[in-house]
């Protein structure tokens, strides 16, 4: 990467998480894959002091989202249990802010956004102009929070480097992408 960031930016890490990693409850493929890319992204944050925002997918059990529920996936990423807990290899800093999501029990949230209704406005409050996303998984909670942040008028760049798709069908990754492209946002 050679992207400098400076304090109007901010970098969204969405739901790196052991149960989205290979061995978890619902792996994405190559998802450890984007630890190393933002980690760099993560230290040029530092250096630039651009404030730095993690979203974790965070559900009480039996979540709505749950196959015993009639919802499309297994049961992953229950509050407090190790699966869903952030890998210590990712260097988030201790002055990360941490977006729960998907805490209703009876629906879903995919977007960071949702998590945090007055994410837009603490973002805007900092001065934060330019919003710079990785994570997991580019399909689902990647794509939604990138669409939000769009909606709420930041730039929104999508690290390609640093996402992976879930590609429950073949190409949701690649789709996802160009619906990215055609709303608006950069991809790095
Ligand atoms: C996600 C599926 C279910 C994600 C979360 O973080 O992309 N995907 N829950
Ligand atoms: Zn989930």
């Amino acid at each position: 990467m050679d992207t400098t960031l400076t304090p109007r930016d901010a970098l969204l890490v969405v739901d790196v998480q052991y149960d989205f990693l290979p061995g978890g409850a619902l792996p994405v493929p190559d998802g450890d894959a984007v630890i190393p890319v933002l980690n760099r992204w993560l230290a040029a944050a530092r250096t630039g002091g651009a404030l730095v925002c993690a979203s974790r997918d965070w559900h009480p059990p039996h979540h709505a989202s749950f196959r015993e529920r009639g919802g499309p996936w297994p049961p992953h990423c229950v509050q407090g249990t190790p699966g869903a807990a952030f890998p210590p290899e990712l260097a988030l800093p201790p002055d990360a802010v941490i977006i729960d999501k998907g805490t209703d029990p009876d629906r879903d949230a995919y977007s960071a956004f949702q998590g945090r209704p007055d994410l837009a406005a603490l973002l805007r409050e900092r001065g934060v102009t330019r919003l710079y996303v990785g994570g997991l998984a580019l399909d689902y909670c990647v794509k939604a929070s990138v669409l939000d942040g769009l909606a709420a008028g930041f730039e929104v760049h999508l690290i390609r480097d640093a996402t992976r798709a879930v590609d429950v069908q073949p190409g949701d990754g690649e789709r996802a992408l160009a619906e990215l492209r055609a709303a608006g946002a950069v991809i790095e």
